[in-house]
């Protein structure tokens, strides 16, 4: 067993409430948020609404929610919803597009997850005797399934400009969105300018224990709280958990420049072991996709012999691991996870070579 803590890559999802967040919680000023009555709640909707340059904000339980109600908002049933082939909206929510907004997804394979009006314009169609009408453009930034690929603002502008000519709407699932800013060098203000709706995450790189908001138009968020309660997540005294939210999205946007070097010196050392396969110019945020099938092991397996040397990381396909940098993983934790994979890869490869088995 390492003497050292369990470095934990597997998302930033997993980072605990700093001391001053839990302070923020103890301290909380709460009312019915029901009744929209929680200040705590009422001021964290106001920043968001104002940080973002959009009219209003409301506080969600998750971001599956956020985008749940976001997609519901804009289309009708029967629509579809072009999408990136590999976003979260489309493989990681339970088919909830299909479930609450009886849309069908038009996934749309884009190469590092960037999506560009020449994919999705050939996708776009009227309701005709055969076709489903286009409801929705939903876009991901960073993509998670790329490997935290941020999309360039030309692009994210061209798209909507491009799609409310056609009398579209595009959501932006932000879950990630601070990360793209930090990378860009841009405020999430300018880089969501002409989106309609974002849904950000407080609890993966802002570091708060629960929650994500869905910012937009007034009228469109009156909408989202009706959504909200009828998917029961209209919360009580919920400005216990909006206190470390306000926290997140004050003070830790400055510091997702050091998960990005984190995430860079990880790809680096992850690049020089052979059998790994990971580009580090690639490596624009907080997330790694590590191909493995170099060692010969599946990546279930390759995550299974990690874990018993204190690393965690999880297998996103059988050749692929994922490892997320965020708050509480530190540069030593990195080295560590870099030293655990060319352990697990020296490892298998001389059992392959012990075996007659050549390399791939
Ligand atoms: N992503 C989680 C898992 O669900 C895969 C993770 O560990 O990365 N949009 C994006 C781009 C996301 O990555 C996630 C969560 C969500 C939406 C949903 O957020 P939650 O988990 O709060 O419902």
């Amino acid at each position: 067993m390492s003497e050292h803590p369990v470095v934990d890559l597997r998302s930033d999802t997993v980072t605990r409430p700093t001391p001053a967040m839990r302070r923020a919680m103890a301290e909380a000023a709460v009312g019915d948020d029901v009744h929209g009555e929680d200040p705590t709640v009422n001021r964290l909707q106001e920043r968001a609404a104002e940080i973002f340059g959009k009219e209003a904000a409301l506080f969600v339980p998750s971001g599956t929610m956020g985008n749940t109600i976001a997609l519901k908002l804009h289309t009708r049933h029967g629509e579809e919803v072009i999408c990136e082939a590999r976003s979260h909206v489309y493989n990681y929510e339970l088919a909830m597009m299909a479930w609450f907004a009886g849309c069908l997804a038009r996934p749309v394979p884009a190469e590092d997850g960037i999506l560009r009006w020449r994919d999705i314009e050939p996708h776009i169609r009227p309701l005709s005797a055969h076709w489903a009408r286009t409801g929705l453009i939903s876009l991901e930034n960073t993509h998670n399934m790329a490997g935290g690929r941020v999309t360039p603002k030309e692009v994210m502008d061209e798209i909507c400009d491009k799609a409310h000519e056609r009398g579209l709407k595009v959501h932006l699932d932000g879950a990630r969105i601070f990360n793209a800013a930090a990378c860009l060098g841009l405020s999430v203000r300018e880089l969501c300018a002409k989106v309609d709706t974002v849904m950000f995450c407080l609890s993966k790189g802002l570091g708060a224990p629960v929650g994500s908001m869905l910012v937009g138009p007034a009228e469109l968020i009156a909408q989202a709280r009706l959504y909200r309660k009828r998917l029961g997540g209209a919360m009580r005294q919920v400005g216990v958990l909006a206190a470390p939210g306000l926290i997140a999205l004050e003070e830790m946007p400055k510091r997702l420049h050091e998960d990005h070097a984190h995430a860079r010196l990880l790809a680096e050392g992850l690049a020089k072991i052979p059998g790994i396969r990971i580009d580090p110019a690639k490596v624009e945020t907080n997330i790694l996709i590590v191909d493995v099938s170099g060692t010969g092991l599946a990546a279930e397996e390759v995550s299974r012999r990690l874990q018993a040397r204190g690393v965690l990381a999880g297998a996103v396909s059988p050749t692929e691991i994922r490892m997320v940098t965020h708050l509480d993983v530190d540069r030593a934790g990195c080295l560590r996870a870099v030293e655990a994979m060319a352990e697990v890869a020296a490892d298998a490869l001389e059992t392959k070579h012990l075996l007659g088995v050549t390399p791939a």
